[in-house]
């Protein structure tokens, strides 16, 4: 079991109050609070190590860029990829999906051909395929949902054909806090000749994470929803993919040779890798991953869904307040979205913070799901290590608040 007072001593940031009363931070899915041994991991290179990596042959150099490749081990071990030439360094998500759209997808989607994705999505795996499309003359078709907050299975099988050359799906809502069964859809994506893209964003960071077993040949997530920093993601690509897609960026550190007459490109993943990446960071996400591997992420998931439980069952206790999303708590992740009759979620979102209480309020980057659930916006509490069941009641608290107000 997490000892989750022990852990909030690794949180400095959790150590203030808000509006006069403790920071309850329940943004979590937006973006996760840092550990002291992240911030250390950042102090201490730009204290001891900093210099530019793959150029220099002294030794700050080659300590830097010892430590920067070193993540990358460390990063393709945690989600059980056996070769670190497979994980590309990007600034996020939305680069990671953006880059496959552009690499893989100019090259190899064309006239006719379909991109399937879900009603479920995020904006990162929409906009990049529509912008594709548009680009390729390809269509991008989406899989609708069930009821009860689930992708239908039988809406994706459906759209699945001969035409299909990519699907694209998330592991877990950032909204429903529904978990995907990933490795079913990568299953039909492969019958059907297709590739299959995984959006990690909410699952690397929450469960036990196997890149061999979502059967997926991308999969994009961002560091700073891991306890890491911003401005550093990833994408993993199935080996031998990378070498078949043509650079995202030109300039430096990519290339192999530049001539007056064409380039040629450095060996994977550097072909990927322009310029002077986000050393200080990368290294940084090293310092998380090793934070939540103490841990166990068997021990983060078993913490998280006891928790997503108890929320759940607290939250259903106020009258007329909705939860999305499925109700079973070994179906999702530690995000809860609810809606409190009669009480905006902005202006939920600003009572609770005059409570210390963070959450986040609004269409969460995910416009096709609120038309689905026919809502402008949703209030979202969502949770990562450090939260424990004495976050709830504030948050029950605030709500019941709103209420009066809004009574
Ligand atoms: N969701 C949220 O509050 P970036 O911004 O590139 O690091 O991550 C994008 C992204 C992609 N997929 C999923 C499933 C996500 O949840 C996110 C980020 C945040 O829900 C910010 S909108």
């Amino acid at each position: 079991m997490l000892d989750i007072e022990r852990l909030r001593e690794d949180f400095p940031i959790l150590h203030q109050r808000v509006n006069g009363h403790r920071l309850v931070y329940l943004d979590s899915a937006a973006t996760t609070q840092k550990p002291r041994g992240v911030i250390d991991a950042l102090v201490n290179y730009y204290e001891t190590s900093n210099a530019n990596i793959h150029r220099g042959i002294h030794t700050l150099a080659q300590r830097a860029t010892e430590q920067y490749e070193g993540t990358r081990a460390k990063v393709a071990r945690f989600i059980g990829a056996s070769n670190p030439e497979d994980v590309v360094f990007t600034r996020n998500t939305t680069e990671s999906i953006n880059l496959v759209a552009h690499s893989w997808g100019d090259r190899f989607i064309g006239e006719g051909d379909e991109i399937v994705i879900s009603q479920m999505e995020h904006h990162s795996n929409i906009v990049p395929w529509q912008l594709l499309a548009a680009r390729a003359g390809a269509a991008v078709r989406f899989a609708s949902l069930t009821p009860d907050g689930h992708l239908d299975v039988d809406s994706l099988r459906a759209l699945i054909g001969p035409r299909t050359k990519l699907v694209s799906l998330m592991h877990m809502s950032n909204v429903l806090g529904t978990i995907n069964p990933v490795a079913e859809f990568a299953e039909m994506a492969h019958r059907a000749g297709a590739l299959f893209l995984l959006d990690a964003a909410q699952s690397v960071p929450h469960l036990p994470f196997d890149v061999r077993a979502t059967g997926a040949d991308f999969v994009a997530f961002s560091a700073h929803k891991m306890l890491g920093p911003t401005g550093v993601g990833v994408l993993w690509a199935r080996e031998g993919l990378l070498e078949e897609m043509d650079p995202f960026m030109g300039g430096g550190d990519m290339i192999a040779t530049v001539r007056e007459e064409a380039s040629t490109w450095a060996e994977v993943p550097h072909k990927f890798e322009a310029g002077t990446p986000n050393i200080a960071d990368v290294i940084a996400l090293g310092a998380a991953i090793e934070y939540l591997e103490a841990l166990g992420m068997d021990e983060v998931r078993r913490h998280e869904v006891a928790l997503t439980a108890y929320a759940m069952d607290t939250l259903e206790r106020i009258p007329g307040l909705a939860i999305h999303g499925p109700r079973d708590p070994e179906e999702r992740g530690g995000v809860v979205s609810f809606e409190v009759p009669g009480v905006h979620p902005h202006d939920m979102a600003t009572i609770a913070d005059g409570h210390g209480v963070a959450i986040r309020a609004g269409h969460h980057c995910a416009q096709l799901l609120m038309r689905q659930l026919r809502v402008p916006a949703t209030s979202r509490a969502s949770f990562s290590v450090y939260n424990g069941e004495d976050d709830i009641a504030p948050l029950v608290e605030a709500i019941e608040h709103a209420r009066k107000v809004f009574a």
